[in-house]
């Protein structure tokens, strides 16, 4: 079993209750376990800033899957839950986007999955929710809580339980 923790993000539609399927999707307890799951965050928009505001939580889940599996499980959520990758635009507005962003300690580059998230360090809407679950996770030499300190003046909110 490895572990793996993820992001999760949407802003389009009824994302808190978007991102409740999307991980009860994802982690079936079979292949996909779940370990911790973050509040949820409303988040500014990042990369495009001209969207509604985004609502993001982080997990943590056990699998037997490699990366590359778990990825394709997180694409096929996405794809069930109405997202369409060829009809949208990078960093715009969409229903549930899933990002892997570590495994256990690896680094992988592949074209389509690198490990650890390449733009962790810079979004305060992983870092914040991520340093909820896993505080002392490190990840490139950095404790995750020191680097969501770093972003402690952002915008960001975390909202009670639904
Ligand atoms: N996702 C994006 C682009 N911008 N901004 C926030 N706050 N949260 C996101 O999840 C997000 C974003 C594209 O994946
Ligand atoms: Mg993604
Ligand atoms: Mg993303």
């Amino acid at each position: 079993m490895s572990t793996a923790w993820l992001a999760l993000g949407g802003n389009v539609g009824d994302s808190r209750a978007i991102l409740d399927r999307a991980v009860s999707l994802l982690c079936d307890g079979q292949t996909i376990r779940l370990l911790a799951r973050s509040s949820d965050y409303r988040t500014p928009p990042w990369g495009v800033t001209e969207q509604a505001p985004f609502i993001n939580l982080c997990i943590a889940v056990a699998t037997a899957l490699t990366p590359q599996q778990l990825l394709a499980r997180a694409h096929e959520v996405e794809r069930a839950l109405g997202r369409d990758r060829a009809r949208e635009q990078r960093w715009g507005p969409r229903t549930a986007d899933i990002d892997i962003i570590a495994y256990d300690d690896i680094s992988l580059h592949d074209d389509d999955l690198i490990l650890p998230h390449p733009r962790l360090f810079e979004r305060a809407f992983v870092l914040v929710p991520l340093a909820e679950i896993a505080p002392d996770l490190i990840v490139a030499r950095t404790r995750i809580a020191d680097a969501a300190a770093r972003f402690a003046h952002e915008a960001i909110e975390k909202l009670p339980p639904r």
